[in-house]
């Protein structure tokens, strides 16, 4: 068995002896080259498959750490104001642990699934009439009330667990990248990388693939008005490209037909940046936050339509062309 994330990296994590370590089997991701998309795109291209982890994002790196640290520290419970994905992790992490999540979602803006996989993770969750950015200020004024621990990305345990993605690419590498590519939705995860560069004395950059419709993009998991990380995301000099829900789906079609990855729409925002001419290095990681089955109403509603056929040889060898 890998691992735990925190066992792994225990030197370079918050953590102490006291520290009970909430797990799920997080961190230690593939990394995949992708040779189709490097000769297409005519660099060496390669994939950080996020979507393997436990709950099926990235978020479950952050969230090992968040909540470890938050029942060393004595929490009752937990909430978070989430697109989707940091609901189902806080939601698991929270099981794991034995204490209660609650969870805040904008209302008919998150994919069924993921709201699904949260409340089956036995979180409560609240559809708040409002959007990702009203639903978080009223999470941070919950958790100032000292009832709940914040575990969305404001939660500094979060970014000490998402560097670690850093620290995996650059060992299987065995150098570092000339430029990672992820996407970006709040901009924790910039932060996060940007932390995991400088502690590793890297020369690397960051480039943060935003919508360019922020508050209607198809990518659900990233539609945020308001970063609430963009000074630090600014600080870390990531170079921030947008791009459109057009070529977000050309992007991920790609990555499902040509690499066999199939990753949410917003994780395809950093190929989509690379198609776009606007992502510089020879040597580039493409971090694919979250997997497909998280947002399946999507797929099915772009993915292109199975045909109708009898179920005889003959008709299906037509049908198959
Ligand atoms: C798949 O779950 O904000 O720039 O509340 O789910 O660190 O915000 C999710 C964000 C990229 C953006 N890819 O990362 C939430 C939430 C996926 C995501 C992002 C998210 P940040």
């Amino acid at each position: 068995m890998v691992p735990p994330l925190i066992e792994r990296f225990r030197p370079q994590l918050p953590v102490s002896a006291e520290t009970p370590v909430v797990t799920l089997g997080e961190g230690s991701t593939p990394l995949l080259r992708a040779p189709r998309l490097s000769e297409r795109y005519g660099r060496e291209l390669w994939l950080k498959w996020e979507g393997g982890n436990p709950t099926g994002s990235y978020k479950d790196r952050g969230m090992t750490v968040a909540v470890s640290k938050a029942v060393e520290e004595g929490a009752q419970a937990v909430i978070c104001a989430s697109t989707g994905n940091t609901a189902a992790s806080a939601a698991a992490y929270a099981a794991r642990a034995g204490i209660p999540a609650l969870v805040l979602v904008p209302v008919g803006a998150v994919s069924g699934a993921k709201v699904a996989q949260t409340r089956m993770l036995g979180a409560t969750v609240l559809e708040v009439r409002g959007d990702f950015d009203e639903a978080l200020s009223a999470a941070l004024e919950l958790a100032r009330r000292g009832t709940h621990v914040l575990v969305n990305s404001l939660n500094p345990y979060r970014r000490e667990g998402q560097k670690t993605a850093v620290y995996e690419i650059v060992e299987e590498l065995g150098s570092a990248p000339d430029t990672f590519v992820i996407p970006y939705g709040g901009g924790g995860n910039t932060s996060a990388y940007a932390q995991g560069i400088r502690e590793l004395g890297l020369g690397a950059g960051i480039v943060s693939a935003e919508a360019s419709d922020r508050r209607h993009t198809l990518a659900s998991a990233i539609r945020i008005g308001e970063p609430v990380h963009a000074s630090a995301v600014r600080e870390a000099g990531a170079h921030v490209v947008a791009v459109s829900d057009d070529a977000i789906v050309d992007a991920w079609r790609e990555l499902g037909a040509l690499e066999g990855v199939f990753c949410e729409p917003s994780s395809a925002a950093g190929l989509a940046a690379v198609a776009a001419g606007s992502v510089p290095g020879e040597r580039v990681v493409l971090t694919l936050t979250g997997h497909g089955l998280k947002d399946v109403a999507t797929a099915e509603r772009l993915a292109p339509p199975p045909v109708q056929c009898d179920a005889s040889p003959d008709a299906i060898a037509e049908a198959a062309g």
